[in-house]
């Protein structure tokens, strides 16, 4: 197995080298793949320093499998050189994840629909995979009408940039802004860039991308999603509508027995998830599971994950590690 790892200079590229290494994934020869900026530098991976090399080099070399995390543009432009050479790409950014002929890959959800003409693969926005965890097991046993989800995002997701902007702004230093307002003692209804409609292109993410991944366009989602100072994992208050009623009791049960899925949900302990306790782990958190009584058949409930890992990174390294294990690559 010949892995390259385009934008391993990265935050997500670092935790993808992390979780690589801690599930153990079958490696022969690793590619670590950067912009000219960081060709030459030096990664240790299992012990052993690796230089980074460019995007050609790494197209030249044929890698049997290509995580992608470095950004929209460099997806479009290198994702198909290296799907040419038969690589398989797992891409953790927006660019593809929308186009028909390209997959969106929950592995838990619907791996099963992979094969070996899948050469781009698209890895889903890291809140809308912490979201579908969650509503895939419910949507199936109680069909799902509409979801209304708010998110409460970590700074991590925007990039080191706005991780040094909160750690400055707390420290009193001045810095460079990643975002136009400070983000210390503050919330920012903005995540990403605006619509012509008036949403962020975050909130359309978590509008289309659950129907995709679903295969069901029978029921529709609205985001509002906002930036917290918070660096752990991102968190989403979600309000779900569903066509059949539910006993919480079995709610919580069938979420307990989801794999991926932990429930955290006890008032009287105050147990809830939180990124605090999210952070560095791959589970997707749900609790303050609750029934919404202003309406029949609607569920409230608190759903958290470490953006990088199971909204990034480990998302990925299961993509791979299906193709791997089903012969896919
Ligand atoms: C955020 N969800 O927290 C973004 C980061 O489409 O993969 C990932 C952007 C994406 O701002």
């Amino acid at each position: 197995m010949k892995l390259a790892l385009v934008g391993a200079t990265g935050m997500v590229g670092e935790v993808m080298l992390k979780v690589l290494q801690e599930r153990n994934f079958p490696i022969d020869e690793l590619l670590l793949v950067a912009s000219e900026k960081s060709v030459g530098k030096e990664i240790s991976f299992k012990g052993k320093n690796h230089k980074v090399i460019g995007l050609e080099e790494a197209v030249a070399a044929r890698p049997n499998i290509a995580l992608f995390s470095a950004g929209g543009s460099t997806s479009l432009e290198w994702a198909p050189k290296f799907a040419e050479v038969g690589t398989t790409v797992i891409d953790n950014s927006s660019a593809w994840r929308m186009e028909a002929d390209k997959k969106l890959i929950v592995p838990e959800i619907n791996a099963h629909l992979l094969t070996k003409e899948d050469k781009i693969i698209a890895n889903p926005n890291c809140s809308t995979i912490q979201l579908v965890m969650a509503l895939a097991p419910l949507h199936k046993k109680y069909k799902m009408k509409r979801v209304v989800v708010s998110t409460y995002q970590s700074v991590s997701g925007t990039g080191l940039k706005a991780v040094r902007q909160m750690e400055n702004e707390m420290a009193g230093v001045k810095g460079e802004m990643a975002y136009p307002y400070p983000i210390h003692k503050n919330a920012l209804p903005h995540c990403d860039v605006f619509e012509a409609n008036g949403y962020t292109k975050e909130e359309m993410k978590l509008a289309r991308e659950p129907q995709k991944i679903l295969d069901d366009r029978t029921f529709s989602v609205t985001a509002t999603a906002v930036r917290i100072p918070t660096a752990g994992g991102h968190s989403e208050a979600v309000n779900v509508q569903f066509e059949n009623d539910f006993e919480l009791s079995d709610i919580r049960k069938v979420l307990h027995e989801t794999p991926g899925i932990t429930v955290q949900d006890n008032p009287d302990t105050n147990t809830y998830p939180m990124p605090m306790y999210a952070h560095d782990k791959d589970e997707v958190f749900v609790g303050r599971i609750r029934r919404d009584e202003s309406q029949p058949n609607t569920l409230n409930m608190w759903i958290v994950s470490d953006n990088l890992r199971k909204g990034a990174a480990t998302n990925a390294v299961q993509i791979a590690e299906y193709l791997v294990n089903n012969k896919l690559v």
